[in-house]
């Protein structure tokens, strides 16, 4: 269980962005409604994808009906309902006023906008209109919106058939090549001329290395030959991933960002590794683990324009170099970013081993004497967000940090568990004096927090019935809050019930009182 030691040390800076947030594919549904297209979410859960534009079932199923993946834990759970958010999207406003919220943090699905992921024309008039209308309301309701440009979605057709590679695209001798730029460059630069006059703060990428290095097997879309060696494919895919990041802020910074008046910056992930004893390998080790997975993605951006040099001379030594950046790409990298997007969850132990091990860190993590959450890899304690806030204030000279994302899973077998989550309103009461305390007491420059998330929702390869919403989803609008949870894969069409959780409550009155 958790300490009960929480405090808090003062009031946060007048101005504190409090926040929650969600992502397309996990709340909105409607997955075959208003032209959307196929993304390689549809394909990875096994939806039934038949005559949406982009579908290519010849590399996943072969045939209908469509199988999940075998990285799909959650068989039979896809997207095609979620909460239905696309319908329901003024619940969800109206849910969020009534918590007192200020910001919603939230992505445009890619796939809705240019159904093929095409490099030229008009997007899709009928998605332009629906996220129109979602950003004037969100608007009217006194809510800012903060959008991801991409939370995963990646239209199919950009990989069909798989020899096109999208992020994972290389040339005859391995190297990266960005192949998807233009339809990339096309999608983003359409999103800022239609949607920058009221959406003022930009996230290009949410959590770069989610997927690509878990998208090698270990539960992340596309997780399909031939990009299945976590050795190699994800540095690819990534190294792709981090010029396109470059392409996005550039095209802003030049064509919107003086008359728009906004922001943009990237999201990177890390949850904390502390040292298991304080030997100088494992404390090496643990340095390594944040370097390896935060600094891979932060270090071009926010350092020196170009992967940590400790992760370039292990993975040179170990014959697997890591792809090079030219002089103008690190040009374009280097300080791309007008904040730092953070998102965290949990903290482990960290120990040095003879192996290098999957993450090339010559590391292992265990979790003894932390809390887990309901997810597996979930293990909590609030010091370790204190400490990576910390370790991003000295390795990138204190930039404007928000943690865009952070959060607790919990089991619930009833509606009434679920709404009972004291589990998570102790990660939350933690965590949060956590932030007041780097901020107060480290100087740290943390600028806002967006609780993980909104509402339960579609928890990737896991499906349903991992829940990290502050408010409870019913999917099969059981009325009875004390009848067993069916805790089903597939949620019914229609009407997805809300109630909210004591967590969200609880947020309520932080953000209220600041
Ligand atoms: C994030 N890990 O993913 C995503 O941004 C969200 O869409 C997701 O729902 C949320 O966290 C909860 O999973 C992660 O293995 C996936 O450490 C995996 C990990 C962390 C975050």
């Amino acid at each position: 269980t958790w300490p009960k030691t929480y405090s808090y040390a003062g009031s946060f800076p007048e101005g504190f962005v409090w926040g929650v947030g969600t992502a397309a594919y996990q709340v909105e549904g409607a997955y075959n409604e208003d032209g959307r297209g196929a993304s390689i979410w549809d394909t990875f859960t096994g939806a039934n994808t038949l005559g949406m534009p982009g579908a290519n079932c010849s590399y996943c199923c072969q045939s209908a009906p469509c199988t999940p993946n075998k990285n799909m834990v959650g068989k039979g759970a896809t997207g095609n309902v979620a909460t239905n958010s696309y319908h329901m999207f003024r619940t969800d406003i109206a849910l969020m006023k009534s918590m007192g919220l200020k910001h919603y943090r939230f992505s445009i699905s890619w796939p809705r906008i240019f159904p093929t992921g095409s490099a030229t024309g008009e997007p899709n008039p009928e998605a332009v209109k629906w996220y129109d209308t979602f950003i004037d309301e969100l608007l009217a309701a006194g809510m800012e919106p903060y959008v991801t440009l991409y939370h995963w979605d990646l239209p199919q057709a950009l990989l069909s058939p798989p020899e096109l590679g999208a992020w994972w695209a290389r040339d005859k001798d391995g190297k990266p090549v960005g192949q998807i730029l233009p339809n990339w460059k096309h999608y983003v630069d359409t999103c800022f001329r239609l949607f920058g006059d009221r959406v003022k703060v930009w996230v290009t990428f949410n959590e770069a290395w989610s997927c690509t290095k878990l998208a090698s097997g270990s539960g992340k879309a596309p997780g399909i030959p031939p990009f299945m060696n976590p050795a190699v494919d994800p540095y690819i895919a990534g190294h792709n991933i981090l010029n396109a990041h470059a392409a996005a802020v550039d095209i802003y910074r030049r064509k919107y960002q003086t008359s728009q008046k906004g922001r943009i910056g990237i999201t990177n992930n890390q949850d904390w590794r502390e040292p298991k004893t304080d030997s100088v390998e494992d404390v090496a080790a643990a340095e390594r683990a944040v370097l390896f997975q935060l600094g891979w993605f932060s270090e071009p951006i926010f350092g020196a324009g170009d992967y940590p040099q400790e992760m370039k001379d292990i993975f040179a030594a170990l014959g697997t170099a890591l792809p090079e950046f030219s002089e103008a790409e690190k040009a374009l990298l280097k300080g791309s970013a007008d904040f730092f997007g953070l998102n965290h969850y949990g903290t482990g132990w960290f120990a040095a081993t003879k192996e290098p091990g999957w993450d090339m860190t010559y590391g292992t993590s265990s979790e003894e004497g932390f809390v887990q959450g309901q997810s597996t890899w979930l293990y909590g304690a609030g010091w370790g967000l204190r400490k990576l806030l910390n370790w991003v204030k000295r390795r990138y000279n204190n930039p404007e940090i928000y943690v865009t994302e952070s959060g607790w899973s919990v089991a619930a077998q009833t509606a009434e568990e679920a709404a009972n989550d004291t589990q998570r309103v102790m990660y939350f009461a933690n965590y949060t004096s956590e932030v007041l305390s780097a901020i107060l007491e480290d100087g740290v420059d943390v600028r806002g927090y967006f609780a993980w998330s909104l509402l339960d929702n579609f928890e990737w390869e896991m499906g349903y019935p991992i829940r990290f919403g502050t408010t409870f989803v019913d999917y099969d609008l059981g009325l009875d809050p004390n009848a067993p949870l069916p805790n089903s894969q597939v949620p019914t069409p229609g009407f997805q019930l809300r109630r909210r959780k004591d967590s969200s409550c609880f947020l309520e009155q932080v953000w209220r009182s600041n």
